[in-house]
């Protein structure tokens, strides 16, 4: 049981007062002013009357003694002595003392060294102001007012190949337009690539329009907004001179941002923590898919909440976990493998090929789309290995994935040189792809056996040759130049 004493209570020491009155706890309260103290006790606050405050009359008064004080009076002089007596009443007691009304040098300094806490009312009270509707609010306030300001249709533009904190704070903020009645889309180019990212887009049935969608174009907007990056033209597939309304990011900027409304907070993890800051000023709780989305967003830009995160963040995402859907989020996060690509996985391993520490794997026919991209991610996990190259056929076409965590190689640049001539490659220095028709190889399917296996035969000569040949002969800046040749190899 706590035991909590409050000395002195005038009109701030009564606010805490009634806060205190009803928490768990033994509240008690003692002032020098009989009156008072009858006042007190007729508002049912259990309130002791003391000629001053002294050690001994404190550790007479106050038994079992005390384990937290509050020094509230409205003098500094006076909390000086009460906090003094109190300290020596009952020393292992944490003391809090405020400063009174009009603090002075002295009485901090003398506070200060027998409190455990000194509290400036006046800077508690304004700190709190501002907090809770100050600054941050007039911020939610201008990007209503920039919103409504749009003439016809917003275009909320994410970065290039969306990760989901950008796609959920593109929603977010679509959502945010909606409530204003200004009509707006969230809009991207390039991959949406991880399987997880997909699989959010997927199950939460994201509303996501694409640069090259036919019926999409740019100019039919009126407004643009940027999420998850600030400038137009980076990252992104805006003209670098196109103009920007809204900015909402959380990235340093590394040249000046204009825009009307510009929200750039460099010390937050997230940008869906921002959007989250907006919702919660605005005291509204976005749909289900949204929170989820944001929750999400915090959770992957973070790391798992372990790199570049702040109070905020840790904030945003309580706020969000109980409207969020958390079982879409399991899913998510692991999504269900069909025993089709578990299969799949299985033949990649047993058939793989190893040099140095670049691995590759003919999975022979193949039926779902997704497996090889699921094999070439699983067996990156083995132990030396840093690329993996998987590939199959599947509708006479030769379907290849590969990733790399070995920096300075470039999977995506060398699948363009191995195979761009005989097939389509493309895709990020990290993963990448490629698709060759087997006609392009004078190769065909066949339905015999034997021939199956020399089919399969032929296309894994042809696809590791040229695939270890552009990697033998990459570029010299792919190659880590602290490191021999032989690590790769
Ligand atoms: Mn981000």
């Amino acid at each position: 049981m706590v035991t909590r004493l409050v000395l002195g209570c005038d009109s701030l020491g009564q606010l805490l007062v009634d806060s205190l009155v009803d928490r768990p706890g033994e509240l008690q309260v003692v002032v020098t002013d009989g009156d008072h103290a009858e006042t007190l006790r007729g508002d049912g606050i259990p309130t002791v009357h003391v000629p001053e405050y002294a050690a001994e009359t404190l550790k007479t008064v106050i038994d079992p003694p005390a384990e937290s004080i509050i020094v509230a009076s409205g003098d500094g002089a006076t909390n000086y002595r009460a906090a003094r007596a109190a300290r020596t009443a009952f020393p292992d007691a944490l003391l809090v003392a405020y400063l009174g009304r009009v603090p002075s040098t002295d009485h901090t300094e003398q506070l200060k060294s027998v409190a455990d806490r000194v509290i400036d009312p006046g800077g508690a009270i304004a700190e709190q102001v501002l907090a809770s509707a100050g600054r941050q609010g007039h911020r939610v306030r201008q990007l209503h007012r920039a919103l409504r300001e749009i003439d016809g249709k917003l275009a909320v533009v994410m970065h290039d190949n969306p990760d989901p904190d950008a796609i959920a704070s593109a929603l977010a903020l679509v959502a945010l337009a909606d409530r204003v009645n200004c009509p707006a889309d969230a809009c991207y180019a390039g991959d949406i690539t991880h399987q997880e990212n997909r699989a959010l887009v997927n199950l939460l049935e994201y509303e996501l329009l694409h640069f090259d969608d036919e019926s999409f174009d740019i100019d039919d907007y009126d407004a643009i907004a940027l999420v998850d990056h600030a400038r137009p033209g980076v990252n992104d597939q805006l003209e670098k001179e196109r103009p920007i309304d809204i900015v909402v990011d959380h990235h340093p900027p590394r040249k000046p941002v204009e825009a009307r409304f510009v929200d750039l907070r460099s010390d937050v993890g997230a940008t869906s923590t921002l959007l989250v800051d907006y919702f919660q000023r605005l005291d509204i709780v976005p749909p289900t898919p949204i929170t989820t989305g944001l929750l999400f967003g915090i959770w992957v830009d973070t790391k798992q909440f372990s790199r570049e995160i702040a109070v905020d963040d840790f904030e945003a995402a309580a706020y969000l976990i109980p409207y969020a859907d958390m079982e879409v989020l399991a899913q998510v996060e692991s999504p269900r493998m069909t025993a089709e690509t578990f299969a799949t996985i299985g033949r990649a391993i047993r058939n793989r090929t190893v040099e140095g520490s670049v691995l590759t794997s003919c999975v022979g026919q193949f039926r779902e789309r997704d497996a090889i991209a699921q094999a070439s991610d699983r067996l990156l996990d083995i132990e030396g290995v840093t690329t993996t190259m998987v590939y199959g056929i599947r509708d006479n076409v030769i379907y290849a994935s590969a990733r790399t965590r070995s920096t300075p190689l470039d999977v995506g640049e060398t699948l363009r040189n191995a195979f761009d001539q005989i097939g389509d490659a493309g895709g990020h220095a990290d993963m990448a792809g490629a698709q060759i028709p087997l006609g392009f190889l004078g190769l065909i399917e066949n339905d015999g056996d034997d021939d199956a296996d020399v089919l399969i035969e032929t296309v894994q000569t042809v696809i590791d040759e040229r695939f270890f040949e552009t990697i033998r002969e990459r570029p010299a800046w792919q190659r880590d130049s602290g490191v021999t040749d032989s690590v790769y190899w």
